[in-house]
């Protein structure tokens, strides 16, 4: 549009120069015919008069040179006529003769010449000509005769020039303007646009507008530009098909790089943004300056397998004592901090904001309710505040931070931020969200105790895709819409439709990162037993956040009855609990830790020799590296959650043994059981069950366990993180 202005604006200019130029020849050539016209009558004039008064003159008869001046006044319409004598003093005239008295420089320059000569007068009433001619006696010259003349219609004449010129002139500018703005609009500008639209549609993949032009003048340009949107279609057709191939070859285990390659398919160069409650990297204060960790938790441990994998941007609440002191002016900080990868954005949360949607709303709320282990949910009004004010600030950071990117990726994390997809979607339709639940979804029946259980649908319903561990939870979720909110339920697609907005419903169960080879074959030391003296013949290993769902109080229970049950094992097994601290600041969890203090001193005291115990305790975070190596020397990994969204633990165990030895004993209440086929499947609420699992775990033949751990490495190697990342944004970049 403004290149139009552009070129119209020229246009009107070189017209508008054109035109004043034209006009100024004209009136300078009317001026000058006009001007010699008036000048040779005067002198015709003037001469013929001169040759009558002189008579009259040289006899000194005044008032007839007067009369004369009189009658040539009124008959020739001259606007004057005086004469002079030798000494340039007026002698006789008419009225109002626009020449002074005294003849003035004029008349003394005629008589001294003796030459006639002429000049233009302004007046206020008006412009004249004055010619003035010598009169002679005797060959002498004894005055001087002017004859002034009205001169005014001269100037009128070239006003009228001008004034015409220009009337016509600006039509003329104004039919061209309006002309070219139209042939430029409806011709060029169309075709070009067109043509670039086109071009642009061709460089994002779509191949389906073409750049034809209206006018035939821009053929040649137009094929030019459609040949070569042909080439990239066809260049860019090889190439993902090659990708494909290559993607889908059969046996083809994700990896990080082929992640990669697919992001990079699938999304061409649009960033992916994750947002969660939980950072990735946490930085505390220690004596020395500051340290790092990595947060247990199953969330973290998958998504910054994809953010190393692919970068982008992972926006969480800054929750380390040294958080602020290490990122920049725009609390960003890249990592990981030893490689950085990708960006983690901080978010800085009040006190009185982490109590009340952190310890409140989250952990003691929305946890207990979606988790089936008999703790009961607390509602407070007040944390309902806060988790709405927390879900607003992500959301403003969040929107901060797409301002300038077309049609983000975001992937939204778990129960904290429930609102998130919904204020997001606000504000930038054009987003696309997914928010993935981490954690059971419950019956419709149990979630409709929540006091604001269509808020949270609400705020989760602004997502296009909602992701849950299994099919189980995307039934109960579908069911509780169904009875909480108004909405069309499609259940072939496994869509919500409010207002024609569609959610889809869909499972992804969650994963690792299958280890590499090198990481696989690392050879386990033991020393880590050595230093807590363990020397037992049988290791039995739990690794858990100390959460009342992963039920270790039953699995102590478990172990209890075992020992009962078999007294063999009495100083010959040591079952060895990682437990990460967390949510410490919620009263229940504190209340958990401490019972499972008790709990592991009881049946200690119970069954402990000086040198045995059957049960030790490690109450403090581990690195990633030291729950490999323990994984690897475990000859149980007991798994007893009362209800988990997956357990990722029981897949990092199976992922560690690559001499395929060792017996997984797994929750059936953990989404994880669906999976781990070759896992012996317990109800952890029986401890004689667990007993006589762990039992059979113990005594299995190594053949069974290499069978058993086989077929869960692979489904694990198979379908790794990797693949659920890819399956979720493939999922979500299809909708839109
Ligand atoms: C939620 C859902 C779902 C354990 N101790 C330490 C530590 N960990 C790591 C483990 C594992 C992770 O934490 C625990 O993952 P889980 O899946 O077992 O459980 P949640 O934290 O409850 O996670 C769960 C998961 O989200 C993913 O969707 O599977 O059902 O409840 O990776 O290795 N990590 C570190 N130090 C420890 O001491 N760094």
């Amino acid at each position: 549009m403004r290149q139009v202005i552009l070129i119209t604006g020229g246009v009107v200019l070189v017209v508008g120069l054109i035109v004043g130029l034209f006009s100024l020849n004209q009136a300078s050539q009317e001026q000058i015919e006009l001007t010699s016209r008036l000048q040779s009558r005067s002198q015709v004039l003037a001469d013929s008069l001169a040759e009558s008064i002189e008579p009259a003159y040289n006899t000194r008869a005044t008032s007839t040179v007067q009369r004369i001046i009189d009658r040539f006044v009124s008959s020739e319409r001259l606007a004057g006529l005086s004469v002079f004598d030798s000494s340039g003093a007026m002698v006789a005239g008419s009225a109002n003769v626009p020449i002074s008295k005294d003849g003035g420089e004029l008349v003394t320059t005629v008589m001294d010449s003796d030459e006639s000569g002429g000049s233009f007068v302004r007046r206020s009433d008006g412009t004249y000509y004055v010619h003035v001619t010598p009169l002679h006696e005797d060959g002498r010259v004894i005055g001087a005769l002017a004859v002034a003349q009205d001169a005014t219609y001269i100037d009128e004449s070239i006003s009228d020039i001008w004034r015409n010129n220009l009337l016509r002139g600006f039509s003329q500018i104004l039919i061209f303007a309006i002309a070219i703005f139209i042939l430029v609009r409806l011709v060029f500008y169309r075709a070009i646009t067109r043509m670039v639209a086109s071009l642009q549609a061709a460089r994002r993949g779509n191949f389906g507008i073409d750049a034809e032009p209206s006018s035939s003048f821009f053929e040649p340009l137009a094929g030019e530009i459609s040949k070569v949107a042909r080439s990239l279609h066809q260049a860019r057709h090889a190439a993902s098909e090659e990708a494909r191939m290559r993607l889908e070859k059969i046996d083809s285990p994700w990896t990080a790089e082929r992640l990669k390659e697919f992001i990079r398919m699938y999304l061409k160069d649009r960033p992916i943004f994750v947002v969660s409650n939980r950072e990735p990297y946490v930085h505390t204060k220690t004596k020395n300056g500051t340290k790092w960790s990595v947060p247990a938790g199953g969330a973290v441990t998958a998504l910054e397998s994809v953010m190393e994998a692919c970068g982008g941007t992972w926006i969480a609440h800054g929750s380390g004592d040294a958080d602020k002191s290490v990122v920049d002016a725009d609390d960003k900080i890249a990592v990981p901090p030893e490689e950085p990868k990708y960006t983690l954005k901080r978010v800085w949360l009040t006190p009185k904001e982490v109590r009340g949607y952190y310890s409140g709303l989250s952990s003691e709320a929305l946890w207990p309710l979606c988790h089936m282990a008999h703790v009961r949910p607390l509602f407070r009004a007040e944390d309902w505040r806060e988790y709405r004010k927390v879900n607003g600030l992500f959301a403003k950071t969040v929107l901060d931070e797409i301002r300038n990117v077309e049609r983000p990726i975001i992937l939204v994390q778990d129960y904290h931020l429930a609102l998130l997809p919904a204020l997001i979607k606000k504000s930038r339709p054009d987003a696309q969200v997914s928010l993935f639940w981490h954690i059971p979804w419950p019956s419709a029946e149990q979630f409709s105790i929540c006091p604001w259980r269509k808020e949270i649908l609400q705020g989760m319903l602004g997502a296009d895709l909602i992701g849950f561990h299994t099919q189980q939870y995307c039934n109960n979720f579908i069911d509780t819409v169904g009875k909480e909110i108004e909405s069309r339920i499609d259940y072939e697609q496994y869509s919500i439709y409010r207002n024609e907005y569609r959610t889809l419903i869909r499972p992804f169960p969650i994963s690792i990162a299958f280890p590499g080879s090198a990481e696989a074959h690392k050879e386990p030391s033991r020393k880590v037993l050595e230093d807590l003296g363990i020397t037992s013949r049988h290791l039995v290993l739990g690794v858990d956040r100390l959460d009342y769902t992963k039920g270790i109080l039953e699995r102590f229970k478990g172990i209890e009855f075992l020992l009962d049950a078999h007294p063999e094992y009495r100083g010959n097994l040591t079952m060895l609990q990682i437990a990460a601290p967390t949510r410490e600041s919620v009263e229940k969890y504190r209340e958990y830790a401490a019972q499972v203090t008790g709990e592991a001193e009881r049946i200690n005291k119970k069954f402990g020799a000086k040198d045995w115990k059957p049960i030790m305790l490690e109450k403090r975070n581990h690195s990633h590296d030291e729950l490999i190596n323990l994984y690897q020397l475990a000859d149980v990994c007991l798994v007893t959650s009362l209800h988990d969204g997956m357990n990722l633990v029981a897949k990092e165990f199976a992922a560690a043994r690559s001499d395929e030895s060792g017996v997984l004993v797994l929750s059936q209440f953990a989404g994880a059981s669906r999976d781990l086929k070759g896992a012996i499947l317990i109800n952890p609420y029986s401890a004689e069950e667990t007993s006589s699992a762990l039992h059979a775990a113990l005594i299995m033949p190594k053949a069974e366990q290499h069978r058993r751990m086989k077929t869960m490495r692979a489904s694990v190697r198979d379908y790794n993180i990797y693949r659920w990342s890819a399956e979720l944004i493939k999922a979500l970049a299809l909708i839109g």
